[in-house]
């Protein structure tokens, strides 16, 4: 049965047909529209999926957010043109005809990491590092959602008390120092205004406020990463999104983790559908976990 797997973060929008063997045909992209209302979402994913939907039996959503019954409620709606709320489900619907569900796009990533994993694991966390830094929790081979859809919202974890204010209404989380936006927002002098595909180039470069700031992030994932072992007993954290899986940023936080003592340390993999995870974790779930 060939789904529509779409996933929706907070810089970009990707839609693809996902068939029975989770292969990835007619893929796309469109850049996140950044607006409070929801019609200019809308009319994106309109043009992103409208050549597909006709290929397809159903709809899966992998989408930054919280997901509650099919709705997309932000946690951090600075990540989304400060955009609140989006009846994610109900609107694919009405655009495809065709039945539609979504999970948070970390949530979806883990479960398609989960499964490419080779070997006896039953315990495993995904990070994404990405406009924000949302996670997904594997404990003994179930995905935790939570009540709510909250679970895994690892991002919003303490970093630093006295850092800078999170747009989730806290100061210091992780995700306000390490994600793309993180990264972006701390950029000063000649690198004020650039994002953080532009400060991985200078990093790349030899601009040394660049490195540091690519360095604090790492830092901090780090840092989760410990906290992160010490709550769960993972026996992997996959790392994925555009700075998680940029050139040398996995080494570093290796590197930064290596200092925590050793009831920390815990093997640290990229993502094995590098961009991918999401579209395929939502078609995952929404297929009724075949493999
Ligand atoms: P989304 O959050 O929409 O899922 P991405 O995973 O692409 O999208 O993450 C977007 C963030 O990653 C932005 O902050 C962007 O500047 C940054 N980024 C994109 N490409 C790269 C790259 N090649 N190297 C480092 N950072 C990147
Ligand atoms: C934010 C939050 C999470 C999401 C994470 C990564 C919003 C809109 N999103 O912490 O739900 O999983 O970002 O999202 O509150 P991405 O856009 O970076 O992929
Ligand atoms: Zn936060």
């Amino acid at each position: 049965m060939t789904t529509l797997a779409i996933d929706i973060g907070g810089t970009k929008l990707a839609a693809a047909l996902v068939d029975n063997d989770l292969l990835i045909r007619d893929r796309r992209e469109l850049p996140t529209p950044a607006s409070k209302t929801p019609d200019a979402l809308r009319a994106a994913l309109h043009t992103l999926v409208e050549p597909l939907s006709l290929y397809a039996k159903h709809v899966a959503i992998a989408s930054t957010g919280i997901i509650r019954d099919g709705v997309l409620l932000a946690i951090n709606p600075h990540n989304l043109g400060g955009l609140l709320h989006f009846p994610l489900t109900e609107t694919l619907e009405a655009i495809t005809g065709l039945p539609a569900r979504a999970v948070n796009d970390a949530q979806a990533a883990a479960w398609a990491e989960y499964h490419a994993l080779r070997g006896d694991y039953r315990d495993m966390v995904f990070l994404t590092v990405s406009t924000g830094v949302g996670g997904g929790v594997v404990t003994d081979g179930k995905l935790l959602t939570g009540t709510g859809g909250l679970a895994g919202h690892l991002g919003h974890t303490l970093a630093d008390p006295n850092g800078p204010m999170c747009g989730c209404g806290r100061r210091g989380c992780v995700e306000a120092i390490a994600s793309g936006r993180g990264i972006a927002a701390a950029a000063q002098g000649e690198l004020a205004g650039c994002d953080a595909k532009t400060i991985f180039i200078r990093a790349g470069q030899g601009n040394t406020q660049a490195a540091d700031l690519i360095t604090r992030s790492a830092q901090a994932l780090a840092r989760l990463i410990a906290d992160i072992k010490a709550t769960t007993d993972c026996q992997c954290v996959v790392v994925g999104g555009s700075v998680g899986l940029a050139d040398g940023y996995l080494t570093q936080v290796r590197r930064c983790l290596a200092q925590e003592p050793s009831a920390y340390q815990v093997a640290l993999q990229p993502a094995h559908y590098r961009h991918d995870a999401g579209l395929l974790g939502a078609a995952l779930l929404a297929q009724g976990d075949r493999l």
